[in-house]
């Protein structure tokens, strides 16, 4: 197959808990854009990058699990946006663990300007990076790393 045909990776773009929120409640912290919006940010981030997004959402820890362990199989890389799961689960560290693909952390807010329990996160340990402070720009920041770090 030619590099002019070859199928874009496809990378998970995973928001947890509450970012279905997005937009409409605390814009002080997270901004104006609905999840709607970001999902299309990365969609156009990723053509321009020429790899694939596909985005899912869930208030649900084993729906969460459940996506990543799919993404074993049908990912190159997972961009997590875990929300305050990134601070309490052991599960989505597992799963991640064992889906053996590359991971970036991230975080609309600047997690470590706001309450002590937000500086821990379970997900670090599993993930080559962490953008966090950047609002939903990170998101595009994220994919840019990702699309260097398939690169290579
Ligand atoms: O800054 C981030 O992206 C967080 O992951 C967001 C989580 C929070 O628990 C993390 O500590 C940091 C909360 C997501 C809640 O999102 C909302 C968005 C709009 C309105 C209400 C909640």
């Amino acid at each position: 197959m030619s590099d002019a045909t070859a199928k874009a990776l496809p990378v998970l773009v995973l928001n947890g808990p509450n970012l279905n929120m997005l937009g409409k409640r605390q814009p002080e912290i997270y901004g104006r854009e609905t999840l709607a919006d970001v999902e299309a940010l990365c969609h156009a981030e990723a053509t321009r990058l020429g790899l694939a997004v596909e985005c899912f959402q869930s208030n649900h820890e084993g729906a969460l699990i459940d996506r990543i362990q799919a993404a074993r199989e049908a990912n190159s890389g997972i961009v997590i946006n875990a929300g305050a799961y990134t601070h309490t689960s052991v599960a989505l560290m597992d799963a991640l663990a064992a889906a053996e693909r590359p991971t970036i952390e991230l975080h609309i807010s600047n997690v470590f300007k706001r309450e002590a329990f937000r500086h821990h996160s379970y997900i670090s340990a599993v993930s080559v990076g962490v953008i966090c402070g950047f609002g939903t720009h990170g998101y595009a920041l994220a994919l840019q790393a990702m699309a260097r770090i398939l690169s290579r």
